[in-house]
C-alpha cells in the first residue's frame, strides 16, 4: 500500500533523477469510488495505452480519494509527483481562468450543448491552457448537472436556500454563485461532506444525481432541488514533468486513448445518472423541478461579471454560446 509522503518521495526523486520511473505504472488519483464513470473512463483509457503501446506504459489508479482531495493531489501533479489526475473543472479554476468558463451558472443550454462544446475549439482551448501551469489536459468527462440538496425542506425559490449554510468545492466562483443567492458557502472537500451534513456544520450541498446517490449524502440530505445551474465537466491531466519524459509515439497513444475513452464514459455516465436518480428516489428522497429558474440565474448573473475578466475567457464565452444553437 502506498501513502502519500512515499509517492511524493519516490516522484520528487524520481522527477529529480529524470528516471526511475520506467518501470512502474502511471499513478493516477481519483475521489471517486472504483465504480464511478469517472474511474471507469480511465479504466478503459488505462486499458487501450497498455494494449497500443504492448505493455510498455501502463496505469495503476488509486480511487476513493486514498491520495487525499482534489486540491491536495492537483498540488502533487502540477509538482510532478502524480502523474495522472482526474477532478472536476472547480480545483482548477484558481489556477487558469479559461476552467472558469464551462463552471458558469446556467451557461449550457443541454448536455448536448456541454458535450458540443467541449468536443469543440472551445474545450481544446481550455485543455491547451493548462500546460503553462504544468499540466497536459489529456480530456474531458461527462459530471451532468448539479442541483442544491439540504436536510431542512424543498427550495422552490431563493429564498427558500436564503441563509442556509452550503458545502462548495474549493472554488472562488462557486463560493459567489451560492453568496448570490444569500445562502453561505462553505468549501470543504468531497470526503467530509456527509460528516458535515449529518452533524449540522452544512445545511446543504450541490452535485449531480451519481455524487449525491455515490457519496450517500442522499441519506443525510433528503431534498434534492432541481436547479441544475452548473455543468462543468470532469478533466482528465497528466503532469507535464511526466508528460515531457514520454516518447512522442506515447505522447500520441495516450493522447488517443484519452479521446477514446470519452463515448465508453459518457455512455457509463448516462446509466449511471438514471440508476443513482432511480436509486435515491426509492429510497424517499423528495426532488423537485423549479418553477421559476430565472429567478435563480438571475441573481447568479453577477458572477459572471467578476469571474470573465480576460478576452480569452469572454470568446470562450461567445463560442459556446454559438454552439448553443446547433446543439
Ligand atoms: C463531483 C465530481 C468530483 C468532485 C465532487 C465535489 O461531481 O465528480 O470530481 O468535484 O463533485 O463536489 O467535490
Amino acid at each position: 500500500m502506498i501513502n502519500r509522503r512515499h509517492l511524493i518521495a519516490t516522484g520528487a526523486a524520481a522527477a529529480v533523477a529524470g528516471c526511475g520511473q520506467a518501470d512502474r505504472p502511471l499513478y493516477s488519483a481519483d475521489a471517486h469510488v472504483a465504480d464511478y464513470p469517472t474511474v471507469q473512463g480511465v479504466e478503459a483509457m488505462a486499458r487501450m495505452v497498455e494494449e497500443r503501446t504492448g505493455g510498455r506504459q501502463r496505469v495503476k489508479i488509486f480511487a476513493g480519494a486514498q491520495l487525499g482531495s482534489e486540491r491536495d493531489t492537483l498540488e502533487l501533479t502540477v509538482f510532478g509527483a502524480l502523474d495522472l489526475n482526474r477532478v472536476n473543472l472547480a480545483p482548477l479554476n484558481s489556477i487558469a481562468n479559461e476552467t472558469i468558463v464551462p463552471s458558469l451558472p446556467f451557461l449550457f443550454s443541454s448536455i448536448d450543448h456541454m458535450r458540443a462544446s467541449l468536443d469543440g475549439a472551445p474545450g481544446q482551448t481550455i485543455l491547451d491552457a493548462l500546460r503553462p501551469h504544468g499540466l497536459v489536459g489529456l480530456c474531458f468527462y461527462d459530471s451532468g448537472a448539479r442541483s442544491f440538496y439540504n436536510t431542512r425542506h424543498p427550495i422552490n425559490e431563493p429564498d427558500d436556500i436564503r441563509g442556509m449554510k452550503i458545502r462548495v468545492q474549493n472554488s472562488d466562483l462557486y463560493v459567489g454563485m451560492v453568496e448570490a443567492l444569500g445562502a453561505n458557502p462553505t468549501p470543504m472537500a468531497l470526503g467530509e461532506v456527509y460528516q458535515g451534513l449529518v452533524q449540522g456544520v452544512i445545511d446543504g450541498a450541490e452535485n449531480n444525481w451519481p455524487s449525491y446517490e455515490s457519496a450517500r449524502h442522499f441519506e443525510a440530505a433528503q431534498y434534492y432541488s432541481l436547479t441544475r445551474h452548473v455543468m462543468a465537466p470532469e478533466i482528465l491531466v497528466m503532469s507535464k514533468h511526466r508528460w515531457d519524459r514520454l516518447s512522442g509515439e506515447d505522447q500520441a497513444i495516450f493522447q488517443q486513448a484519452a479521446r477514446d475513452s470519452v463515448p465508453v464514459m459518457r455512455e457509463l455516465w448516462d446509466a449511471r445518472v438514471a440508476d443513482s436518480r432511480e436509486r435515491v428516489l426509492a429510497s424517499g428522497v423528495e426532488a423537485n423541478e423549479i418553477g421559476d429558474i430565472a429567478a435563480f440565474s438571475n441573481l447568479m448573473e453577477g458572477v459572471w461579471d467578476r469571474f470573465v475578466v480576460t478576452d480569452v475567457q469572454r470568446r470562450l464565452v461567445e463560442d459556446i454560446r454559438n454552439l448553443g444553437g446547433a446543439a
